[in-house]
C-alpha cells in the first residue's frame, strides 16, 4: 500500500469504551454489552480510515485494556494464580479481591502505561491467536482486508525482562504466522519499539535470530517490522539483512536511514503520532524523497494511540489555533495526501533555534542555613506529619464542576461548595492531629489541566481524551504560545484555607517539567525553553504565595523522569541538568524561611536520587511503602528533609499502626531523625474519607509512639 498508520486510538471518540468497561467492572452491564461496544469502535475505526482514503488498514490495534497484556495472552503467558479467576484478563490488569494486579509501567517515553508481563520458570508459552484472527474476520465481514498489529518478540521479551526465552516464544510466533496465512492475511506488523533505545549486542543478536527464523517460516504473510520513538541505529542494518519485507522507521524523531534498503519496503513515519501539530508537507516530502528503498509507504511515526481523535470535536478552540492542529483523523488525512504527492529529496536540515542565555538560579542560602531558619519560624514537632496534597474528590464536586460548564450552577455557588469541602478537609486533619495541613485541592480536576486553564499560552480541549491506562484518560492541554501568568492562580484558595486554622497549610503547585510533560507542546522552540517559560510562571506564583504569608510551598514534580530521553546517556544527563535548573528557577525566588516541599511519584527514585537532591527542595516526599521501602537503601547520601511514604494509597486497605511504626523505625535508622517527615505515599484523591481517616489515625498513633521514645 502507499499509505498506512501504525495504530489508532481505541477508547472511542466519546470514551465509549471507558464507560462500557467501567460499567462491566461494576456489574452494571454484561460481557456481551462490552463486546458490542468494542466491535462498534473497531468497525467505526476501519470505516473512517477507509473513507479517508487510507490503503493499508491495521487490525488488532484495539484492546480492552492494553496491547502488551493482549500479547501475553496471545503467547499463553498467564501466571497460574490468575487462571482460576472469573475473568483472568481483567484479573491480571486490575487484580481481584484476593489477587494483586500485574505491575504497570510507562510505555517508553509516552504517557501510556502498559501491563508488565510476568514470565517465570513456570511459564509455558502456548499460542492463543483468537484475538488477532477474530479481528481479521470481523473486518473482512465488513468488507475490509487488514494487517494485524502485534507486539514483536524482542520487544515483548525485553519488556518482560526475559529475553532468554526467545527460542520458545519464536515457536509461538511461527505458529501465529501460519495461522494468519491460512486466514489469507497478506501482511503482519510486528512492533519493535524497544530497538530504538541503543540495543546491546545481545539484543541485536536476538533481532537477527528472531527475524531470520520468522523470515524463514514457510507460507507466511509479508513481515513488516515497525520501529518507533527514535532511530533504529545499529538495529537497522541487522534487520535489513534478514528476510523481512518491510521496515518501519520514525522519520520525525529519527533521521532518514543511511543504509541502502533496496529490495525492502520502507514504511516511512513522516506524520507525527506524538504531537497535535499539522505536518509540514515540505519537510515530509523531502524526507520521503531521500529514502533509498524499493518501495516507500507513507505512514505515521508511531501509533496514533497517543493523540486525541478529532479536531472537529473542539468547536470552542480559537480558530487560529485550530488551523494549526491535527488529531488522529486529520493525521490520517495528511498521510493520504502525502502518499498521493510526488516525493523529491533531499531532506532539509532540522530547524535551528537559538537558545536563550544561561539560567542563573538566584540564590537561596545553603540547605543548612535554610533548615535552621525554617525550624525557628515553623516550630514543628519532630517527625512532622503531613499529606501529599489531594483529599478524596467527591462525586458531588465533579458533578458541580460539570454543572458550571453546563451553565446550571453559578460560579459563586460552586465556589461556596469548594470552600465547604476545604473546610471539611481542614477540620478532619486538625481532629486527626496532623502538623502540616493541606487544603485538599477540591478546586482542581487534574493538576495540570487546572494550571493550564489559568495560564496564557495554553489551550484546553473538551473531548481531546488520550488513553493513559485501561479505562483512564487525560486531556493533555495544548501549549501553543508563550507562557504567562496573567494573575495569581492559587492565592485565593490558599488564603482561605489558612484562615481556617492556626496550623500551617501548604501551598500546592505543579512544577514546570510536569506541566510540560503532561501537555502537548509547541515544536518551534527547544523543549528546554518552553519549560523555562513555565518555570517563570510558577516562580511568580511562589512569590505571591509567600507574600500572603504561606510558609510552606509544595512544588510537585511527579513527571521529572518522564521527559528523560530514551538514549543516549549524554542526552539523559543534559536533560536532567536543565530539568533540575528549571525547578530551581521556579522555586528559588522563595526566602530562606519559606519551606519548599516537592513530591515525586515513582518507586524507583533511587535511580535519580542525585537529580532529586539537585532540586534543592527542603523536603521531598516520595513513594516507598509499595516497593517495600527499597528507597531507604539509597537515601543515606540524601542531604535534605525526606518523607518516604509510610503506606500505599493505591489500595483501599487501611494500614495498621504497627505496620506504619515498623516502616518509620526503618526510616529513622536510615536518616537523621530531624530530617524525617511522615506522610502517605501519594495524594489521597482516589480514596474515600472513611479509608483516609482510618489510615491517618494509625499514622498519628505510630508517630506519637516514636516521638515518645525520642523524648525519653
Ligand atoms: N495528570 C495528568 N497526567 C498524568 C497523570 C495525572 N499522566 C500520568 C499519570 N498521572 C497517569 N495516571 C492517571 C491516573 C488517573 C487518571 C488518568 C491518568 C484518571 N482520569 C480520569 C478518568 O479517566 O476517568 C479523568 C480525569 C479528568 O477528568 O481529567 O482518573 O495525574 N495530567
Ligand atoms: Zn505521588
Amino acid at each position: 500500500p502507499k499509505s498506512t498508520v501504525l495504530g489508532y486510538p481505541r477508547i472511542g471518540p466519546r470514551r465509549e469504551l471507558k464507560r462500557a468497561l467501567e460499567s462491566y467492572w461494576d456489574g452494571r452491564s454484561s460481557r456481551a454489552e462490552l463486546d458490542r461496544v468494542g466491535a462498534g469502535i473497531r468497525g467505526e475505526t476501519w470505516r473512517s480510515l477507509a473513507e479517508l482514503g487510507l490503503e493499508g488498514l491495521p487490525s488488532n490495534t484495539f484492546s480492552l485494556y492494553d496491547q502488551v497484556l493482549d500479547t501475553a495472552v496471545l503467547l499463553g503467558a498467564v501466571p497460574e494464580r490468575y487462571r482460576a479467576a472469573e475473568d483472568p484478563y481483567f484479573a491480571m490488569a486490575r487484580g481481584t479481591e484476593g489477587l494483586a494486579p500485574l505491575r504497570m509501567t510507562k510505555w517508553f517515553d509516552t504517557n501510556y502505561h502498559y501491563i508488565v508481563p510476568e514470565i517465570g520458570p513456570d511459564t509455558v508459552f502456548k499460542l492463543d491467536a483468537g484475538k488477532p484472527l477474530g479481528e481479521v474476520r470481523e473486518a473482512r465481514a465488513l468488507g475490509y482486508e487488514t494487517r494485524p498489529v502485534i507486539v514483536g518478540p524482542v520487544t515483548f521479551l525485553l519488556l518482560a525482562g526475559a529475553l532468554e526465552r526467545l527460542d520458545e516464544v519464536l515457536g509461538c510466533y511461527e505458529e501465529l504466522l501460519g495461522a494468519l496465512a491460512a486466514e489469507g492475511v497478506a501482511w503482519v506488523q510486528l512492533d519493535e519499539p524497544a530497538l530504538v533505545a541503543d540495543p546491546t549486542p545481545e539484543e541485536l543478536a536476538a533481532v537477527r535470530t528472531a527475524y531470520e527464523r520468522l523470515g524463514a517460516a514457510r507460507g507466511r504473510p509479508g513481515l513488516f517490522v515497525a520501529s518507533y520513538f527514535g532511530d533504529l541505529g545499529e538495529a537497522l542494518p541487522v534487520l535489513a539483512a534478514t528476510p523481512v519485507e518491510a521496515i518501519g522507521v520514525d522519520l520525525v524523531r529519527g533521521g532518514v536511514p543511511v543504509v541502502d534498503l533496496t529490495g525492502k519496503t520502507v514504511v516511512a513515519g513522516v506524520v507525527s503520532g506524538r504531537d497535535v501539530w499539522r505536518t509540514s508537507a515540505e519537510r515530509a516530502l523531502a524526507a520521503l524523497g531521500s529514502v533509498r528503498a524499493s518501495r516507500v509507504t507513507v505512514s505515521t511515526s508511531c501509533s496514533l494511540l497517543h493523540v486525541p481523535y478529532d479536531v472537529a470535536a473542539e468547536p470552542e478552540l480559537d480558530p487560529a489555533l485550530r488551523s494549526r492542529l491535527a488529531f488522529a483523523e486529520q493525521k490520517v488525512a495528511e498521510v493520504v495526501t502525502l502518499a498521493a504527492a510526488e516525493f523529491h529529496g533531499p531532506a532539509p536540515a532540522g530547524p535551528s533555534v537559538a537558545l536563550a542565555g544561561p539560567v542563573v538560579a538566584e540564590g537561596r542560602s545553603p540547605y543548612a542555613v535554610r533548615a535552621a531558619a525554617q525550624a525557628e519560624h515553623l516550630r514543628l514537632p519532630p517527625l512532622p506529619i503531613t499529606t501529599i496534597g489531594s483529599f478524596p474528590q467527591t462525586g458531588e464536586l465533579r458533578a458541580a464542576r460539570a454543572a458550571v460548564t453546563a451553565g446550571t450552577l453559578t460560579q459563586e455557588e460552586y465556589e461556596r461548595r469548594v470552600e465547604a469541602e476545604m473546610e471539611h478537609a481542614i477540620r478532619v486533619q486538625e481532629r486527626l492531629g496532623l502538623d502540616v495541613l493541606v487544603h485538599g485541592e477540591p478546586e482542581r480536576n487534574d493538576m495540570v489541566q487546572y494550571f493550564a486553564e489559568h495560564l496564557d499560552g495554553f489551550a484546553v480541549t473538551r473531548n481531546g481524551w488520550v488513553q493513559s491506562y485501561g479505562s483512564r484518560c487525560t486531556r493533555p492541554p495544548i501549549l501553543h504560545g508563550d507562557v504567562g501568568r496573567p494573575e495569581p492562580i492559587t492565592v485565593r484558595w490558599a488564603t482561605y484555607a489558612q484562615s481556617l486554622t492556626d496550623k500551617p497549610v501548604k501551598g500546592m503547585l505543579t512544577g514546570p517539567v510536569t506541566i510540560v510533560a503532561w501537555s502537548f507542546v509547541r515544536d518551534d522552540l527547544p523543549l528546554r525553553e518552553v519549560v523555562f517559560q513555565v518555570a517563570d510562571a510558577v516562580r511568580e506564583e511562589v512569590r505571591d504565595l509567600e507574600a500572603v504569608g504561606v510558609s510552606i510551598i509544595q512544588v510537585d514534580e511527579p513527571a521529572l523522569r518522564e521527559l528523560l530521553p530514551l538514549a543516549p546517556l549524554a542526552a539523559q544527563e543534559e536533560y536532567l541538568e536543565w530539568a533540575v535548573a528549571a525547578y530551581r528557577r521556579a522555586t528559588s525566588g522563595a526566602g530562606d524561611r519559606t519551606q519548599i516541599h516537592t513530591h515525586l511519584c515513582y518507586s524507583d527514585a533511587g535511580q535519580i536520587l542525585t537529580a532529586i537532591d539537585g532540586l534543592d527542595a527542603d523536603v521531598t516526599t516520595i513513594e516507598s511503602a509499595r516497593s517495600g521501602a527499597r528507597i531507604l537503601g539509597a537515601v543515606e547520601s540524601f542531604g535534605r528533609g525526606l518523607g518516604p511514604g509510610v503506606y500505599d494509597i493505591h489500595s483501599p486497605r487501611v494500614p495498621g499502626a504497627e505496620e506504619v511504626e515498623e516502616l518509620l523505625r526503618r526510616t529513622v535508622r536510615a536518616l537523621p531523625v530531624e530530617r524525617v517527615w511522615v506522610n502517605p505515599d501519594c495524594g489521597l484523591k482516589t480514596r474515600t474519607y472513611e479509608q483516609v481517616e482510618a489510615a491517618l489515625a494509625n499514622v498519628v498513633t505510630a508517630t506519637r509512639r516514636l516521638r515518645a521514645e525520642l523524648h525519653a
